[in-house]
């Protein structure tokens, strides 16, 4: 709980944010739990139910596509009854606090994108992509879709758009967003276990550029290392409070700007 979280901290930190012309922030699904997302490894995560090789790999789909399918279509249900949360919200808002942001995710959820987060990148790709096996097409679907879908142009199995292990992340996404961490006077890691790479690897490559990092989660996860400072505590009231802050000090340098 952030009622823990020393307000001396919180105020360190938000002078990081202010002082920073770039800033980037590197999310996990630690963010969505307060929309009631389950996570991956916590407990009551996915892979506490599944094994991540029976339902995230491409052998698994060429195993047995139904199963896969099953998992997606799961976890497609849960995700149109929730909204983003007070997390998300501030991510959002501190985009528009002055300097560059951008926001690296890990998550498929596209709740960063609907709490109006705009500079944003997808490592892991989107839930409600769907993409050809054959024909590679794309397309977004909302709708309820079959045990076993198939393209329409093609015929071949369709599967969810999302980076499964094993495979590389989507082209082009991966370069933006180390050169936005490297780039960033300030990275935010936040709600992530910083063990699924080569996303995990962003909070070392930033801290090797002279980035100061900032971990916020429930509990220190292996970033703790090199990271300037900790927030632990639930994503959805520190960040909140944090961006809050930051917002403060930009007014504050706004009046010296006129004022001097
Ligand atoms: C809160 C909170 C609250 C809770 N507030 N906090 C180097 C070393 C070892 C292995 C590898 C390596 N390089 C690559 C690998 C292999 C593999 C890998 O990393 N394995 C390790 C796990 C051992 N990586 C890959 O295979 C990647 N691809 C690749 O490397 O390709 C190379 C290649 C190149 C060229 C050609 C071919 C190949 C791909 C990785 C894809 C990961 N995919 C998944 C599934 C995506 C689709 C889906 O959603 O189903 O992505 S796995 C899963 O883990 C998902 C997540 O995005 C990802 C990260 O999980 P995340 O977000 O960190 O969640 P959790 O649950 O782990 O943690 C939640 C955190 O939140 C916790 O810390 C909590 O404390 C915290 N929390 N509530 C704040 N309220
Ligand atoms: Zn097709």
């Amino acid at each position: 709980m952030s009622g823990v979280v020393d307000p001396s901290l919180l105020d360190g930190a938000a002078r990081l944010l202010a002082a920073a012309r770039s800033v980037a922030a590197l999310t996990g699904a630690g963010v969505s739990d307060e929309s009631g997302v389950p996570t991956f490894r916590g407990a009551g995560g996915y892979w506490k139910n599944h094994r991540a090789e029976d339902v995230a790999t491409p052998t698994a789909f060429r195993r047995d596509p139904a199963l896969v399918w099953e998992f997606y279509n799961y976890r497609r249900d849960l995700l149109a009854g929730v909204e983003p949360n007070a997390g998300h919200r501030a991510l959002a808002e501190l985009e528009s606090l002055g300097a560059r942001f951008t926001l690296v995710t890990q998550n498929v959820d596209g709740l960063h994108a609907r709490a109006g987060s705009a500079r944003l990148l997808e490592l892991h790709g989107n839930i409600w992509v769907v993409r050809c096996t054959g024909c590679r097409g794309e397309h977004t679907s909302r709708e309820a879709l079959g045990a076993l879908p198939r393209c329409t142009a093609c015929g071949a199995l369709l599967r969810p758009g999302v980076v499964w292990f094993g495979e590389p992340l989507p082209p082009g996404v991966w370069e933006q967003a180390e050169r936005a961490v490297a780039e960033s006077d300030c990275l935010l890691v936040v709600g992530t276990s910083a063990v699924v790479q080569p996303a995990a690897s962003l909070a070392w490559r930033a801290a090797q550029a002279g980035s100061r990092v900032i971990e916020i989660n429930t509990e220190p996860t292996p970033a703790r290392d090199i990271a300037a400072l900790g927030l632990y505590g639930q994503a959805g009231v520190i960040l909140p409070d944090l961006v809050g802050r930051v917002r403060a000090l930009r007014v504050q340098q706004g009046t010296q700007e006129t004022t001097s």
